[in-house]
């Protein structure tokens, strides 16, 4: 096995690259491993190719990610000046252009080059190579890079591994082929660290984030006759135990993983009165429709949106979004 899949072509990429005078590569607002992952394993691939690159996103980089070696050259803000020289922009793992959260002025007159795996993903870029196929936009790098005939080290194969874990739920989705292992293989042979992995991400948690876990477990709710699971965390949560967004990362696992359960859902109130709805489906129910209907996207068994109002009133309407999600 060389690719994972043969049939993408890198090439129109490869060439957008090769003629640009310096490459920003940046992730998604709110940044997971997997944005962190491809944007750092590019960054080493690019600078090995001689390229000159930068990192820079709206966000900083999550805690979990902090490990990975180049994490710390990624520069975060609203300011983008530092980066005037760029002419190409590489985005990984961002399904729509607004997920970059930067401004459409500052990409005017650049080449923007859009490369994820979301199924939603509206094509914005001058170049775009979207393919669901892939668990993982960690797993497109990969091909990417093998693209280049480069060979993997320690620095481009870390974060990826980290990309793939976490983007399949520690190998757990259906995303995941006997190809996702060989790969995984090879990764480990380049020196992927999958200890520091582990620890980095599944067991460095601040004992706060349990303070919040045991809030959300206790307004664990099932409804639909027992069909859709629901865990909610208002914002005065978060104030009170001084955790973000990240630290509430798999709560909605314990939703999903409730027999019978086809929808989870798991409703973080990201400042007052605005909802990140995160939605986990289970065969055959489309939790990415589903998001879809509500302005949102994702992928077709993981997906979410931003919604307004009470807890009360984005409930109501989740829950009547769920109903026509059950029925078909
Ligand atoms: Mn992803």
């Amino acid at each position: 096995m060389k690719f994972l899949y043969e049939d993408v072509n890198w090439q129109t990429v490869k060439d957008a690259l090769c003629v640009a005078n310096k490459i920003h590569v940046i992730a998604h607002v709110s940044p997971d491993s997997d944005t962190i992952g491809s944007q750092i394993a590019l960054y080493h691939a690019f600078t090995s190719k001689g390229f000159d690159v930068v990192m820079h996103n709206i966000d900083p980089v999550p805690r979990i990610c902090r490990y990975l070696q180049g994490s710390e050259l990624i520069t975060h803000g609203e300011d983008f000046s530092a980066l005037d020289g760029c002419d190409t922009i590489v985005a990984v793992d961002a399904g729509a252009f607004s997920r970059l959260g930067m401004l459409s002025s500052y990409v005017e007159g650049k080449t923007l080059i859009n490369i994820d795996h979301h199924a939603s993903n509206t094509l914005y870029g001058d170049i775009n190579v979207v393919d669901a196929r892939y668990c993982a936009t960690g797993a497109m790098v990969y091909d990417l890079i093998q693209s280049y005939d480069l060979s993997f080290n320690e620095a481009m194969a870390s974060p990826i591994y980290a990309a793939v874990l976490t983007d399949t739920a520690s190998f757990r989705l259906s995303t995941v082929t006997a190809d996702t292992h060989r790969m995984v293989a090879n990764l480990l042979e380049a020196g992927a660290s999958t200890e520091q992995a582990s620890r980095e991400i599944y067991q460095n948690f601040p004992k706060q984030r349990f303070d919040l876990l045991k809030y959300a477990l206790d307004s664990l709710d099932v409804k639909h006759h027992g069909c859709s699971a629901w865990i909610s965390v208002p914002y005065v949560m978060y104030e009170k135990t001084g955790m973000g967004a990240e630290d509430s990362e798999g709560f909605i696992d314990y939703a999903r993983s409730i027999a019978g359960v086809c929808v989870a859902v798991f409703l973080r109130e990201e400042s007052p009165n605005i909802w990140k709805l995160s939605l986990r489906g289970q065969y055959p129910y489309d939790v990415g429709a589903l998001a879809a209907s509500l302005g949102g996207g994702g992928h077709k068994y993981a997906s979410g949106c931003s919604l307004n109002g009470s807890l009360e009133q984005v409930s109501t309407q989740v829950f009547d979004a769920v109903s026509v999600c059950l029925q078909t």
